[in-house]
């Protein structure tokens, strides 16, 4: 269980830059105010599901600063610092690094390529890295090398086009099951796992997050809710409205591991 049952969590709270944010196609810039809303509701969510949970400071140089996730992989033990493939997200990095130094035992450092965490979904059986517009061949192929340093085998599958980050299609429901998107689920990337697709129309939802008992899901999406309601899953719904502006849902937010 130590890929669901998270008890730290890393958060960096969203600078008033955040209306910068990258976004594919441009609906309007979030209201800062509302989207602080919903990362602090976020974070409280995640404190009530027994998550302690470290709040770095606001970055006003980059926008997209508060999407953490991109940026490093943690595990017990041990973190990867990842290299952005977006150009204004690279020195997000450096920034981040001192808080996992001062966290982990180990910080492995990713030299080649580019891959960004949202491209990656860890799972008990190994951690699954999606090429996308974000991770290109050399990064996946270095972080599987990196991946096997610390006992995680990596396994490289293709996100869909048109998609930020594999993430944005999928997420762990429990050690067997995925949420899927159907167009994620077309090329079959996750073997032996059992697929809960998202309705069509609402792919969006597939951007949710296990934490203890519950899943997070975006409020957004009421049929994925009553699905997975139906599966016997516990739901806390979440609202997304200013972050998914900038292309984020909920796993975005946080780095997030076991400490023993
Ligand atoms: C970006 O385009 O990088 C940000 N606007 C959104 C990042 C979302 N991150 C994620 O899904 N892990």
């Amino acid at each position: 269980m130590g890929d669901l049952n998270f008890n730290r969590a890393i958060v960096r709270t969203a600078p008033r830059a955040a209306v910068n944010g990258l976004r594919a196609v441009d609906v309007g810039a979030p209201d800062i105010d509302a989207l602080r809303r919903e990362q602090n509701a976020y974070i409280a969510a995640l404190q009530s599901a027994d998550v302690t949970v470290s709040v770095l400071p606001p970055l006003e140089a980059y926008p997209d600063s508060l999407f953490v996730e991109d940026v490093a992989l943690v595990f017990t033990g041990a973190a990867i610092l990842l290299r952005p493939g977006a150009p204004t997200r690279r020195g997000e990095a450096a920034e981040i690094a001192p808080a996992l130094e001062r966290t982990f035992e180990r910080v492995l450092l990713f030299e080649t390529g580019t891959a960004e965490g949202g491209d990656v979904l860890t799972t008990p059986r190994g951690v699954y890295i999606g090429l996308s517009g974000r991770t290109n061949a050399a990064g996946a192929e270095a972080l599987v090398g990196l991946l096997a340093q610390i006992g995680r085998p990596g396994f490289v599958v293709q996100a869909p086009p048109d998609v930020l980050h594999l993430k944005s299609d999928c997420a762990l429901l429990d050690e067997e099951t995925i949420l899927c998107t159907a167009r994620l689920a077309a090329s079959e990337p996750f073997p032996g796992f059992r697929l809960l697709l998202t309705p069509e129309g609402e792919e969006g939802a597939a951007n949710a997050l296990r934490v203890g008992g519950e899943v997070f899901l975006s409020d957004a999406y009421p049929r994925t809710v009553e699905r997975l309601a139906a599966e016997g899953y516990a739901i806390k719904p979440l609202a997304t409205h200013e972050i998914a502006k900038v292309d984020a849902g909920l796993s975005c937010m946080s780095l997030r591991w076991r400490d023993l």
